[in-house]
């Protein structure tokens, strides 16, 4: 298969299950690193054309562009065919739900009620990050060539995001998002001895219980996690040579923080043919 791009940020949630997703199903993909929190160079124009959403992760490859990490969960599933129980019929119903339960879940939420819980200081620049965000966000719709729409739809993003963090106490947001959290864990298959969640092979579930986990134990909500075989597979899959390869983070890293912006920054025009 041709070489794939990814775009994505070394710290990302959506840009780790994508890394994931491809290194456990075997697809090879040139890494393009953006710094979405400094630079922002996923607001830039040209990949604004990429990406409407001016999100990472984005995978474009010939004839393909997948621009949600749950489009490239699917194609991943799909290149690994039978080396995932997605493609077992009986039990891909239930796979999709856990997938589709997991994306239901707002992480940013969680990580940011969390986040401001523990240092209330930072409301204030959040508050005028975010404000500032959307007002620029407005003034380049006003005059952008394609009429604004997705820098409108992203401004509207950005004062959604605002309101959760400021219109509800945010110690009330955090509580409801461990109780979604800890339903979630609670559903979950039971897993046996073997690999995945389902059964002897990995599949499209094993993916996102692991990037959520691994955000879990970043964020300091492990303890959410109550189940001992759910627990059991979690040190089994970060053993697992894929994990490593596909650099989730269970932890705050500053140093490769750094790092990466630089590297990000070093190719700003990386989004380009
Ligand atoms: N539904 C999208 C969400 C992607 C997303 O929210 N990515 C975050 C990073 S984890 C992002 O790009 N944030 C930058 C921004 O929204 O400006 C997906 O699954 O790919």
């Amino acid at each position: 298969m041709p070489v794939l791009e990814l775009f994505h940020a070394a710290p990302s949630y959506y840009s780790m299950v994508a890394r994931l997703a491809l290194v456990e199903a075997g697809v090879e993909s040139t890494s393009r690193l953006l710094d979405i929190h400094l630079a922002k160079q996923q607001l830039s124009d040209a990949y604004r054309q990429l990406n409407p959403h001016m999100t990472v992760p984005t995978l474009r490859g010939p004839g393909l562009l997948l621009t949600d990490s749950s489009e490239i969960l699917a194609f991943s599933a799909r290149q690994a065919g039978d080396a995932w129980l997605d493609a077992d019929a009986s039990l891909a119903p239930a796979i999709g739900q856990v997938v589709a339960d997991h994306y239901a879940i707002s992480i940013e939420t969680l990580t940011f009620s969390k986040l401001l819980v523990v240092k209330p200081l930072l409301l204030p620049v959040v508050k005028r990050v975010l404000g500032g965000l959307s007002r620029s966000l407005e003034t380049r719709a006003a005059q952008a060539a394609d009429g604004g729409g997705s820098l409108r739809a992203k401004a509207q993003e950005d004062r959604q995001r605002l309101a959760t963090f400021t219109e509800a106490p945010l110690a009330r947001t955090l509580e409801a998002m461990r109780e979604q959290v800890q339903a979630y864990l609670l559903g979950l298959p039971a897993p046996g001895a073997g690999v995945g969640l389902f059964g002897d092979r990995l599949s499209s579930a094993d993916i996102v219980v692991a990037v959520l986990l691994a955000r879990l134990s970043m964020a300091g909500e492990l303890p959410l996690l109550e189940r001992e075989d759910v627990r059991q597979w979690w040190q089994r899959f970060q053993a697992r040579p894929g994990f490593q390869a596909a650099d989730i983070w269970t932890r705050f890293q500053r140093r490769r923080f750094v790092q990466a912006l630089i590297e990000a920054r070093r190719t700003p025009l990386a989004v380009q043919d």
